[in-house]
C-alpha cells in the first residue's frame, strides 16, 4: 500500500505500540502531524519542546515502554536538547522525531534550519537524518529497537519535510533488528562469575551496591534472592531505589552526598562491595583515593565503557544483570556469622536517633516531615517524580518504596524544571495511580508553563511545591561552604495560590507543620489537579539537607544533623564532623 512519509510515521508507532505522544507543532513537522487523527494514537500538547522529552522521559519510566516526543525544526529541536540529555545520562529509552527543512536546502540556513543530528550525537544513543522516505519505516524500527534495547537511551529522528511529503510503498518491516557492532550483552562470562563467587564466598563484611540496573534489568527478584541467600546488606544509588524493598531487613537506603550516614560507614568498613548496575557516580563515591578502602569489588554492568571506568575493580562482570544473578545464585553461600549484620544495625540505630522525622515538630514545616507525611497517607504506594535540589534529596531520603518502583528524577544530569513534566508523563503512563510531583520554588518556575498542559489533559497529579524562596541547594552550600553569602539564590516569587487558581487547579498553603496532613488528605481526596506550597524552612538547620558529604571529603566524612538534646531541641547549629 502506498503511503506518504507523515503516515508510514504513524503507522510504525503503531506497529511499535505507541499509545501517546508529547510534542508541539511547527512548519517543518505540521505534515507529520496532520495524519495523526487517522491513527487513533494520543497527542499531548505540551507548552514547551523541553517538557515534550521530559515527559516522554517520565512516561518511559513509569510504564517501562518507549517514550515519544515530537518537535519541529530549529527553535522546537533544540528546545528538545535538555530532555534528550537528561534522558542520556540517566539511560532513559526515548525516541524525539524532528521536523528539518527540506533535503534540497538543508546546510543553506534556511528558515528554522539547525543541525540537529550534529547538536545531538554526543547526548543521543544514536540519531538519524532520514533523506529517503524508502528508508523510513527500518529507521524507525531500529530506533525503537535502539532506545530498549541493552543499555537504553535516547534516539533522535530527523525528518526533512519533503520525506515527510513523499509518497512510497508502505512495507512493515517484520524482522528482527539485527545491527552490525551492537550486541547487548547477555549472561557474564562463566569464568568471571565463578572468580566474583569465590569472592563473595570469602567475604566477611559484603555490601551490595544496587543501582539503576537493577530496574532496568528486571533483576529485584533475582536481588532479592542473592541478598536473602548470602544475607548481604543492600544500600541503592539515587536511581536504584525501588529495585530492593526498603523495609527489608537487609535494605540500607541510600548511599552518597546526601545517603544515610550508616549506609557510607557501612561501605566504606566493607571487605567486599558488590555494584550490581550502577555506575559509580561522584555523587556516590566521594573521595576516590579513600573510597572503601579496605573492600575488594565486584562490578556488574551492561555497558562495558563503565567497567573500570572511575573505580578499578578486582572482577568486572561484562552481562544483563538479571542473568548474572541467576548464574551466581547457586554458586554463592551465606556469609558465616552474624557480626557484620549486628554492627551495620548499630550503626543504623545511631541514624535513626538523629532522624528528624521522629523528633517533634517544631515552629517550621520542615521538608522531611512533608515528605514523610506524603509517604504515609499513600502508604508508599505512589509515583513520586521530584525536580532538582534540596526537595528532591529530601524526596529521596524519605519516601520509601517496598514495590519495585523507581523515583522518578534527573538524577545524572540534575535538571531543574524536570518534576512536573515528567510527573505528566508518568500519570498518562499510569493513569489509575496517585502520582505526586515534588518540585521546588526555582525549578517549578522553570517549567510551570506545563500547567496549562495539566489541565488541558485533565489530569488529577498532585503537586508538593516545597517554597524556600531560595535555589535552596545552592543556598545550603553558600550557607555552609561561602560564608553565608547567598549571591544570586534568593527568589522573588509570585503568589502561587493565584498562579494556580489562573489555571483552574485547586490550590492549599501550608505555613505551619500541623496544616501538613490536613492539606494532604484534602489534596488527595480532590479529584482534579492539586498544588500544596508548603512554605519550608528558609535556611538554617531545619531548612537544610542533612547528612551531606562535602565537595573533597570521603564518603564517610559527612557533616550530620546535631544530635538532639534530651528535650529533643534542634537548635544547635550545624557542625563538620569527622566520623
Ligand atoms: C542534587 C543531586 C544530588 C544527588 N545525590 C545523590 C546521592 O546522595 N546518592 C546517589 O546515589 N545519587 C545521588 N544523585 C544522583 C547521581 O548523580 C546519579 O544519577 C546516580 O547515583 C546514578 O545512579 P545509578 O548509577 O544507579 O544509575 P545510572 O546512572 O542510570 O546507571 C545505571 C548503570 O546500570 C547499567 N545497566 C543498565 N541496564 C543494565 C542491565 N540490564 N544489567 C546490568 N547493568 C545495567 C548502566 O550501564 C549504568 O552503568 C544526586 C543527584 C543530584 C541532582
Ligand atoms: C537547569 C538547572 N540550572 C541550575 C542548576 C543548579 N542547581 C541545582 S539545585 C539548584 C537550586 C534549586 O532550587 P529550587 O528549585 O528552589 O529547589 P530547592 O533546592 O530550594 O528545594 C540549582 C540552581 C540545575 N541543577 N539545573
Ligand atoms: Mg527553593
Amino acid at each position: 500500500m502506498k503511503r506518504t512519509g507523515a503516515q508510514i510515521v504513524w503507522e510504525m508507532l503503531k506497529q511499535e505500540k505507541v499509545e501517546v505522544v508529547f510534542g508541539f507543532p511547527g512548519g517543518a513537522i505540521m505534515h507529520t502531524y496532520h495524519p495523526r487523527q487517522e491513527y487513533d494514537i494520543r497527542h499531548v500538547l505540551v507548552r514547551h519542546e523541553q517538557c515534550a522529552a521530559h515527559a516522554a522521559d517520565g512516561y518511559a519510566r513509569a510504564s517501562g515502554q518507549v517514550g515519544v516526543a515530537m518537535a519541529t525544526s530549529g527553535p522546537g529541536a533544540t528546545n528538545l536538547v535538555t530532555g534528550i540529555a537528561t534522558a542520556m545520562m540517566d539511560s532513559a529509552p526515548i525516541v524525539c522525531i524532528t521536523g528539518q527543512v527540506p533535503t534540497a536546502v538543508i546546510g543553506s540556513d534556511a528558515f528554522q534550519e539547525t543541525d540537529i543530528t550534529g547538536i545531538t550525537l554526543p547526548i543521543t544513543k544514536h540519531n538519524y537524518l532520514v533523506t529517503d522516505v524508502d528508508d523510513l519505516a527500518g529507521v524507525i524500527h531500529e530506533a525503537f529497537y535502539i532506545a530498549r534495547s541493552g543499555r537504553p537511551g535516547p534516539v533522535l529522528i530527523d525528518l526533512p519535510k519533503d520525506v515527510q511529503q513523499a509518497e512510497t510503498e508502505f512495507v512493515p518491516p517484520q524482522e528482527e533488528n539485527r545491527l552490525p557492532g551492537y550486541h547487548p550483552a547477555g549472561p557474564g562470562e562463566p569464568q568471571a562469575v565463578r572468580r566474583a563467587a569465590d569472592l563473595i564466598n570469602d567475604a566477611q563484611r559484603p555490601v551490595i551496591l544496587a543501582g539503576h540496573g537493577v530496574l532496568m534489568s528486571g533483576a529485584m527478584n533475582s536481588l532479592l534472592a542473592f541478598a536473602e541467600k548470602t544475607q548481604t546488606p543492600v544500600a541503592f544509588t539515587l536511581l536504584g531505589k525501588g529495585g530492593f524493598p526498603e523495609s527489608h531487613p537487609l535494605a540500607l537506603g541510600m548511599m552518597g552526598m546526601h545517603g544515610e550516614a550508616f549506609v557510607n560507614k557501612t561501605i566504606q568498613e566493607s571487605d567486599l562491595l558488590l555494584a550490581f548496575g550502577m555506575r559509580f557516580d561522584d555523587r556516590v563515591t566521594g573521595r576516590l583515593d579513600r573510597y572503601a578502602p579496605q573492600s575488594r569489588k565486584v562490578h556488574v554492568d551492561l555497558d562495558a565503557a563503565e567497567l573500570n571506568k572511575i573505580v578499578p575493580v578486582d572482577v568486572a562482570i561484562l552481562g544483563d544483570l538479571r542473568q548474572v544473578l541467576e548464574q551466581l545464585l547457586p554458586l554463592v553461600e551465606p556469609v558465616s556469622g552474624q557480626e557484620w549484620l549486628k554492627q551495620v544495625d548499630r550503626w543504623r540505630e545511631e541514624t535513626h536517633a538523629r532522624d528528624i522525622v521522629h523528633q517533634p515538630h517544631n515552629d517550621h514545616v520542615v521538608g522531611p516531615q512533608v515528605i514523610n507525611a506524603i509517604w504515609e497517607a499513600t502508604d508508599g504506594e505512589a509515583i513520586v517524580t521530584t525536580d532538582v535540589g534540596q526537595n528532591q534529596m529530601w524526596a529521596a531520603q524519605y519516601y520509601h518504596f517496598d514495590c519495585p518502583q523507581p523515583i522518578i528524577t534527573s538524577g545524572g544530569l540534575g535538571t531543574m524544571g524536570f518534576g512536573l513534566p515528567a510527573a505528566i508523563g508518568a500519570q498518562i503512563a499510569q493513569p489509575d495511580k496517585e502520582v505526586w510531583a515534588v518540585v521546588g520554588d526555582g525549578g517549578f518556575q522553570m517549567t510551570a508553563q506545563e500547567l496549562g498542559t495539566v489541565i488541558q489533559e485533565q489530569l488529577p497529579l498532585r503537586i508538593a511545591l516545597f517554597n524556600n524562596n531560595y535555589l535552596g541547594m545552592v543556598r545550603q552550600w553558600q550557607e555552609l561552604f561561602y560564608d553565608k553569602r547567598y549571591e544570586s539564590t534568593y527568589l522573588v516569587n509570585p503568589d502561587f495560590m493565584q498562579l494556580v487558581k489562573a489555571y483552574g487547579i485547586r490550590g492549599w498553603r501550608v505555613t505551619d507543620p500541623t496544616e501538613t496532613d490536613q492539606a494532604i488528605a484534602e489534596a488527595r481526596e480532590h479529584p482534579g489537579p492539586a498544588l500544596i506550597e508548603f512554605q519550608v524552612a528558609e535556611e538554617g538547620e531545619a531548612g537544610n539537607v542533612y547528612p551531606m558529604v562535602p565537595s573533597g571529603a570521603a564518603l564517610h566524612e559527612m557533616i550530620r544533623r546535631p544530635a538532639p538534646t534530651a528535650e529533643g531541641s534542634l537548635s544547635q547549629p550545624p557542625k563538620v564532623e569527622v566520623r
